[in-house]
C-alpha cells in the first residue's frame, strides 16, 4: 500500500485525483481510485440489473403465453384484447419501447388474472 497523503481524506476523490495530478510522487490519488473502483462498478451493475427488472418484457410474454396455453376461461372480447395486448407488447419490445411494451403486457396479465 502506498502511503496516504495528508490534507485530504480517502473519501475526497476529486481532491485526491487533483492532488495526484499535481504531484506524481503521491500515489494516494491512484490508491483512492482503486479503492472506489469496485464500489463504482457495483453501482453500475446494480443500475443495469434494476433496468433489466423494470423491462422484463420477455418474461411477461412467457407468463402470458403460459397462462394462455392453460386455456383460461375468457370472454371472446377479453381473449381478443389479451391477444392484441400480447402482440403489441412484443412489437413494442422489438422496437425498443420497453415502457410501452410493459404497459401492454401488464394489462394483458391483469385481464388474465395473473
Ligand atoms: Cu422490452
Amino acid at each position: 500500500m502506498p502511503p496516504e497523503c495528508a490534507g485530504h481524506g480517502p473519501a475526497d476523490v476529486s481532491g485526491a485525483v487533483m492532488h495526484y495530478a499535481e504531484d506524481s510522487n503521491c500515489f494516494c490519488g491512484e490508491a483512492t481510485v482503486r479503492k472506489f473502483f469496485p464500489i463504482v462498478t457495483a453501482i453500475l451493475l446494480c443500475g443495469a440489473s434494476s433496468m433489466a427488472f423494470a423491462h422484463n418484457c420477455p418474461n411477461e410474454m412467457k407468463a402470458i403465453d403460459a397462462k394462455l396455453s392453460s386455456k383460461p376461461a375468457l370472454s371472446p372480447e377479453d381473449a381478443a384484447k389479451v391477444a392484441r395486448l400480447r402482440a403489441d407488447g412484443e412489437a413494442y419490445h422489438k422496437a425498443g419501447k420497453h415502457d410501452e411494451a410493459m404497459k401492454s403486457l401488464l394489462e394483458a396479465k391483469k385481464i388474465l388474472g395473473i
